[in-house]
């Protein structure tokens, strides 16, 4: 290898694989979320779940649409999309089905996903697109300041709903479930190691995975204490195959389940439409237009 001044050193040896830490995952932006947001618990979470599987950073891809939930992508260090407002979903799926072998996990709040992005939520799990969706469920906006989300509590007060929140809250779990998930589960960010192992089965899933966390807002609805009061895990013996079942608990729980409640495999979304690459036919603009003229 030449040096500046002409004269000619050996090259270094080269090194063995560089070993990914958790660290290695976080970028160097420091996260502005609020002291005690649950958010925190899960980008460790996530951070510690790709040291475990040792994805390159340049197979990775952190998406999300708008909200507190939604900057995790600015705090890693793989490639990142911070797209609008529940739009996540539909993003990923074109980043994946344009090349599927990235791994890419979408991460948004219960706004972002339950409310806005509601709509996209039913189609990514029932088409099973290999994707890993990370729903952190605080029950409030916490970006615009604390008003009601799809997921908040009966009676729950809210800047706008001052006397309560009269509508039932949705069930996550459940509704991917009903919607064709093939992995779903869920987590306490207060709990990153267990999130963690959650995080990096749902990665390893092939097909359409949600993880549920319960990701308190520390700033505006601090449930740190309900939830440790309320967690618990699954039952003894869980079959994780069980689709009747997982649908009965999540419809009928009155403690927050933690665990894996479901798992099947079932062909995956961006493989199936390749198949049909050899009946596709080259599309000229020019000669599709004369259609029209
Ligand atoms: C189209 C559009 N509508 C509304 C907003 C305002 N807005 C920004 S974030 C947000 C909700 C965020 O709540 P959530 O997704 O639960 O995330 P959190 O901030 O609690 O993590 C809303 C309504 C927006 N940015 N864009
Ligand atoms: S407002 Fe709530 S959700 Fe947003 S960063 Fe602060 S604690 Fe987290």
């Amino acid at each position: 290898m030449p040096t500046r001044d002409g004269a000619t050193v050996e090259a270094a040896p080269a090194t063995a694989a560089e070993v990914l830490t958790v660290k290695s995952y976080k970028s160097d932006e420091k996260p502005v979320w609020c002291p005690g947001c649950g958010d925190f618990g899960v980008l460790s979470a996530t951070a510690k779940a790709l040291a475990m599987l040792q994805l390159p950073k340049k197979d990775v891809v952190a998406v999300s649409g708008i909200g507190c939930s939604s900057r995790t992508p600015y705090f890693m260090s793989t490639y990142g999309f911070h797209g609008v407002h529940g739009r996540s979903l539909p993003i990923a799926t074109g980043i994946k089905l344009a090349n599927p072998d990235l791994t890419v996990i979408v991460f948004g709040g219960d706004g972002d996903l339950m409310a806005i992005g509601a709509g996209h939520f039913p189609h990514a799990a029932s088409r099973n697109v290999d994707l890993t969706c990370i729903m952190m469920d605080n029950q409030t906006y916490g970006l615009t300041k604390a008003q009601a989300s799809p997921t908040s509590f009966l009676d729950q007060k809210t800047k706008s709903t001052p006397y309560g929140v009269i509508s039932r809250p949705l069930k996550p779990v459940l509704m991917a479930l009903t919607s064709g998930a093939t992995f779903v589960a869920r987590g306490y960010s207060a709990k990153p190691n267990d999130l963690a192992e959650i995080i990096r089965r749902g990665i390893e899933h092939k097909g359409f995975a949600f993880i549920h966390v319960q990701s308190p807002c520390a700033e505006f609805f601090n449930t740190y204490d309900y939830y440790d009061e309320h967690v618990t895990s699954l039952p003894e013996g869980w079959n994780e195959h069980d689709l009747a079942a997982a649908i009965n608990l999540a419809a009928s729980e009155e403690k927050v389940h933690l665990g894996v409640f479901y798992e099947e495999e079932r062909p995956i979304y961006e493989k199936a439409a390749r198949e049909f690459e050899p009946q596709t036919q080259e599309f000229v603009l020019e000669e599709y237009l004369k259609r029209f003229a």
